[in-house]
């Protein structure tokens, strides 16, 4: 299944400037001829696809574009000069939908690939170039014409690149919540979350990746037990797994892992071979605090590095981001 992205924007493009009405005049040229000068066109809104971004999510924050208005012609035939075009990048696999009719209007599939989606507006005639053999005095200009407006919708398909797996309530939600911009619903009962979510998470500005929040799991999943395992296939194509411990569960946190890897396991045998993140949670809570050197070593037998978060107080999730993305940097997808 793929995720989609969207982002609805309003886009403006330059008006034309106007054409000039004027006439020379200067001392010893009696009834000099006209010379107003046309306005300049205005900018074009133009979307470009790029390899430098990966997700619509700037267009969450910015919504309007404009480009520029083109300058107004003057005497002397000055011209009005040319709006600017507003250039508007995109990733490559963004779809451009026309909002009112929904239809598509482009499929920016190639890196570099350039569409104009709203004209700039021409700019007007200034007198001088209506002038004939019989038309000596032209009092007319044209206006400059307006700038195309247009809503359209951007759409991009996404894949995850790490997936959030744990046992019900360990905290999932609560942390693609306080990393990413997805909103998932959380609460102190299993299960929670029934279907998949997507987040993106923006890394260091110009960075970003998407992390999927799964159902929880239990043991016996495979059997249908809970919500079952089909959840997984959502997370089959990712290059990671960040799993999810919570040593307030009565249980043994490495035993919890191993459950969950089995469970993994049963599944597929590729995801068990997907590289893992291993994450304690909540170590805001004291028990948990008090016990971390405990687990940490308990995981640290066993060839893994624990990393210790708290979704409430927010303490080691910065480090966390960090191994996520260096670890997505040099993993191949399985
Ligand atoms: N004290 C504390 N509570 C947390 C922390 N993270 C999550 N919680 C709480 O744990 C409970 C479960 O959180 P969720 O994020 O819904 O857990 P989940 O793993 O998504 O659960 P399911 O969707 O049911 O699988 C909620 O009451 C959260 O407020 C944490 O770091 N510290
Ligand atoms: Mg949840």
């Amino acid at each position: 299944m793929k995720f989609i992205d969207t982002a609805d924007i309003e886009v403006r493009a330059g008006n034309g400037g106007n054409g000039c009405v004027s006439f020379r005049r200067e001392k010893y040229v009696p009834r000099g001829g006209p010379d107003g000068g046309d306005g300049g066109n205005g900018g074009h809104i133009i979307v470009r696809s790029s390899l430098r971004l990966s997700t619509l999510i700037d267009f969450r924050y910015v919504r309007h574009y404009r480009a520029k208005n083109g300058v107004h012609g003057k005497g002397k035939n000055m011209y009005g000069r040319n709006g600017d075009d507003r250039i508007i990048e995109v990733p490559v696999g963004t779809q451009i939908y026309d909002t009112g009719s929904d239809t598509l209007i482009a499929d920016l599939s190639q890196p570099g690939q350039e569409v104009v989606i709203a004209q700039g507006g021409k700019g007007g005639k200034g007198n001088s170039r209506f002038v004939s053999a019989t038309h000596q005095v032209p009092l007319e200009c044209e206006p400059g014409a307006p700038g195309e407006q247009r809503r359209i919708r951007l759409e991009l398909k996404l894949l995850a690149d790490a997936g959030l797996v744990g046992f019900p309530n360990v905290g999932k939600s609560s942390l693609i919540r306080r990393i990413s911009n997805a909103q998932p619903r959380v609460a102190d009962y299993p299960f929670t979350t029934i279907a998949p979510v997507l987040g993106i998470v923006r890394y260091k500005d110009e960075k970003s990746f998407v992390v999927a929040d799964i159902p929880g799991l239990i043991e016996g999943a495979h059997q249908g037990k809970g919500l079952g395992d089909q959840f997984l296939k959502h997370i089959e194509r990712t290059k990671l797994i960040v799993h999810l411990l919570d040593a307030t569960r009565d249980s043994d946190p490495y035993n919890d892992y191993c459950i969950i890897n089995n469970e993994l396991q049963r599944y597929s045998t590729s995801l068990i071979k997907k590289e893992q993140i291993v994450v304690m949670n909540k170590i805001d809570i004291p028990v948990v605090r008090n016990r971390l050197i405990d687990y940490k070593e308990l995981f640290r037998v066993h060839g893994i590095d624990l990393y210790p978060v708290s979704c409430v107080s927010g303490e080691g999730i910065d480090t966390l981001i960090d191994a996520i993305v260096r670890r997505l940097e040099h993993t191949e997808q399985v």
